[in-house]
């Protein structure tokens, strides 16, 4: 087999335009321009809009490639093109050998006939997605949400790049995954699925290996299976007539792999060698871990269940949706990707969703989930939109899921292949023009077709038709006793944060709220003059119309007037964080009725006010630290009803925890009023109220506004978390001024912050002016004359800091700086 790569330089240019530029493949447009100077950051105050023009136009992308007389003589010769974006004609040698209209598909062309020895030139014209949709919308109006481009549902582009409540219009356009030449003559291996049968003690992995036999002869096929501890296992046949054959291996004690808090996550390494008495042929390698990974979606005395089952064992699922790292897909790199999923680690996740408006994530996003643990619930991408199934429709979205499932199948991070997003509930609940034509094929699309190739080629692996969903048919997708459910009522509701305690979800896979990104992250797109939450350049960066209001809304509610923009965008931090945690903690205190929470949102694909805990700059947002601890492995929650509170346990781990929760009600001085121990066991995977506490003498009128409950956690004698709660709003709390003081001492490794305050001081916020780091705990309480200790990792500052500089450079303020 020989390969010839033809990613690297290209030309580029406009269609109508003489003068070529430089362009780099796997690329796109707006990169190409950017990287060339040619148009100012699309990113930066309201230059989005240029974004609409460039991706009107048409684009030619060329290059030249020596094409040596040992790849012309192969049998095949074909073009590989891993994504092109969208709609494309591909030119060799100035004759077209195919149009494409699917970014999310692998094309194969054969170019035998068109390729010649020594200089070839591959010409591939993009056209203007936006022109197509229009055409497309004007012959069939299809509805989708109005903040994306209209017509969009008609194009097999990620979504989000028209423009979302959170994404700005920049439909890019190009060469956008790898490309290269393959030849071959013998055969080559065509297709490998690895299945896995699981048994006491043993695990029986089956390989089956398709070939494309090109003569017809004897292929040799050598499997080796590589154990974890590095042991190695090789099974040879030989394939004459038939193409395809099953080598099976039976691993005995087999390391199992589990999510994150769970074990470990061990990987087996498959290889496959194709070849003849004389020649390597062709070889494909696979990581793969050992471990059953289903849904159970059953009848109980709630309703129905929907919990992901690891290894026989029902997981609580812990994480948050994902949507593309970048509005420009030519600047996602692994290494940006592997941060994002180390900080889903860092903050406890076991579970990413990864959301249907966009695309499917590159071959390294799965590697990474594998290794670090991260269920991944992956969407077909469809998502809050109106489709109609054309035969070229369904031939497009046929090979694109075909295309997807080959390729990520084998990965032991994959937990659920789900149909679309908010599709089903959109027929049911939403308001658009609806004709019974895009109603059956919405069934046909969702509950036929996918569901139909997910059985034929990865029937291990659950599908589920739609999320929200109860099972499908139209049939109630919202039912809070059924399936999986997205929960507004907080946030576009404008329901109060308790509101979330109501439900009893069996399984929440999205319900948000929004904040505003940090100061620095707005002075990147900003001037001085522009930052007013209510400025054009600010709401540029605002996607949801009323979600400004929302804010001010649930800031009048929970917290006084901030004094200025800076601590505006630190209160809503505060708030985002405090709503998420209501609604995670209360459906961790019911473990077993609920089993997963998966806040929307993970990420953002540009600077932007949003919902999102990370935002574009990788910047923890305070709901970021604040998953760090609701999602810890133990969990202590209190739920505090009027004057009482409830001291709940969660463990989700898989071994019973020697529990004692210190607590102590205390004056906004923090001196004691009363104190108290509480022990308990906490059996695995369980959640237990330890005790309710009544302070019904002591919370009259007055003292509710001056008294707060602090309760210390020991896990099996060692200290693990603490939280305070009020009982009362933070804005009628009377915060007494906590003079933080802090003292920077440094080791080889950190920097070591010594935080102490003369009063109660609640959300301590600490952030270096004009770095970017990563602190061991932030958004944290201080109770007086109790000294926190705080780490920073040195390797993990963006620039490199003196103690001094650090020790300047540090900026502290909690609850009480913010009127
Ligand atoms: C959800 C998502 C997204 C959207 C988010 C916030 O339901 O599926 O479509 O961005 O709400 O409105």
């Amino acid at each position: 087999m020989i390969t010839l790569d033809l990613n690297g330089v290209w030309k580029m240019k406009e269609e109508s335009e003489v003068d070529w530029q430089d362009a780099i493949v796997p690329g796109s447009v707006m990169n190409d321009l950017l990287v060339n100077e040619k148009i100012d950051d699309p990113f930066y105050r309201d230059n989005e809009h240029q974004s609409y023009e460039i991706a009107s136009k048409d684009y030619q992308y060329t290059r030249e490639f020596h094409v040596e007389e040992q790849l012309y003589l192969q049998d095949k010769v074909l073009l590989v093109c891993e994504g092109l974006d969208t709609i494309a004609h591909i030119y060799i040698n100035g004759k077209l050998i195919t149009e494409t209209e699917n970014m999310h598909c692998t094309y194969e062309i054969d170019v035998k006939p068109f390729v010649e020895i020594g200089k070839n030139e591959i010409t591939i014209l993009l056209f203007s997605p936006i022109s197509y949709i229009k055409e497309k919308q004007e012959q069939m109006p299809l509805w989708g949400v109005v903040d994306a481009v209209e017509g969009y549902p008609h194009i097999r582009k990620a979504h989000s790049m028209f423009g979302w409540d959170w994404g700005p219009k920049i439909p890019d356009l190009g060469i956008w995954r790898n490309i290269f030449l393959v030849g071959y003559s013998t055969g080559r291996i065509e297709d490998v699925y690895i299945t896995q049968n699981h048994a006491e003690e043993v695990v029986v992995v089956d390989v089956r290996v398709k070939l494309e036999n090109v003569k017809g002869s004897g292929i040799d096929i050598d499997v080796t299976l590589i154990s974890p501890d590095g042991d190695s296992e090789i099974k040879t046949v030989t394939i004459q007539s038939e193409n395809e054959e099953h080598i099976s291996f039976s691993v005995e004690n087999p390391h199992l792999w589990w999510p994150n808090g769970y074990g470990d996550q061990p990987l087996y390494k498959v290889e496959v060698n194709a070849s003849t008495k004389d020649k390597q042929l062709d070889k494909k390698e696979y990581h793969i871990g050992l471990r059953t990974l289903t849904i159970k979606h059953e009848p109980d005395e709630w309703g129905k269940s929907f919990e992901f089952v690891v290894n026989g064992i029902s997981i609580f699922g812990m994480g948050a949706n994902y949507i593309p790292e970048d509005n420009i897909l030519a600047r996602v790199t692994p290494e940006r990707t592997e941060t994002l999923l180390r900080d889903c680690i860092a903050a406890n996740f076991n579970m990413i969703r990864v959301w249907g408006g966009g695309y499917y994530p590159d071959d390294y996003f799965f590697d990474l989930c594998d290794r670090l643990g991260l269920i991944v619930w992956q969407d077909f991408m469809f998502g809050c939109s109106v489709y109609n199934l054309s035969d070229d429709f369904k031939q497009s979205i046929t090979q694109e899921a075909i295309d997807n499932i080959k390729r990520i199948r084998h990965h032991a991070s994959l937990g659920l292949w789900c149909g679309n997003n908010e599709v089903e509930e959109a027929w049911v609940y939403w308001d658009f023009p609806k004709t019974p034509k895009h109603r059956t094929d919405y069934i046909k699309i969702f509950e036929v077709l996918l569901d139909d190739i997910v059985k034929e080629y990865d029937p291990q692996t659950y599908y589920w038709p739609s999320s929200p969903s109860s099972g499908g048919g139209f049939d109630r997708p919202r039912d809070p006793n059924e399936g999986d459910v997205h929960y507004w009522e907080v946030w576009h509701g404008l329901k109060p944060f308790d509101e979330y305690r109501k439900y009893h979800f069996r399984f929440c896979s999205e319900f948000g709220f929004q904040s505003f990104p940090s100061l620095k992250t707005v002075k990147s797109f900003t001037l001085p003059e522009d930052q007013n939450i209510f400025s054009y350049v600010m709401e540029q960066h605002q996607k949801n119309g009323s979600a400004n209001g929302k804010i001010l809304f649930y800031l009048s509610e929970n917290y006084l007037y901030p004094k200025d923009f800076d601590t505006l965008l630190y209160a809503s931090q505060l708030l985002q964080a405090d709503a998420i945690k209501y609604g995670v903690e209360h459906w961790r205190r019911n473990r077993g009725r609920c089993m997963g929470s998966i806040y929307w949102q993970l990420n953002d694909c540009w600077p932007v006010a949003s919902w999102s805990s990370i935002d574009s700059y990788g910047r923890w947002k305070a709901l970021h630290y604040f998953a760090k601890k609701f999602y810890a492995p133990v969990l202590l929650s209190i739920n505090e009803e009027g004057t009482t509170a409830g001291i709940y346990i969660t463990n989700e781990t898989v071994s019973t925890k020697e529990c004692r929760v210190e607590w102590k009600l205390r004056q906004n001085d923090s001196s004691i009023i009363s104190s108290g121990t509480i022990e308990q066991n906490v059996a695995q995977l369980s959640a237990v109220l330890c005790e309710t506490l009544v302070f019904d003498d002591i919370l009259q009128e007055e003292k509710a506004r001056e008294t707060y409950l602090e309760c210390v956690l020991y896990v099996d004698g060692v200290e693990k978390s603490s939280t305070t709660v009020l009982f009362t709003k933070p804005k009628h709390f009377a915060f007494l001024n906590p003079s933080i003081r802090h003292k920077v001492t440094e080791s080889e490794e950190s920097f070591i912050i010594t935080l102490t305050s003369t009063a109660f001081a609640k959300y301590v916020e600490l952030d270096v002016t004009d770095a970017d780091c990563k602190f061991s705990d932030n958004y944290f309480d201080l109770s007086a004359n109790e000294p926190k200790q705080i780490t920073v990792d040195k390797s993990l500052i963006s620039e490199k800091l003196t103690v001094e500089d650090f020790t300047s450079q540090l900026a502290v303020r909690s609850v009480f700086d913010i009127a």
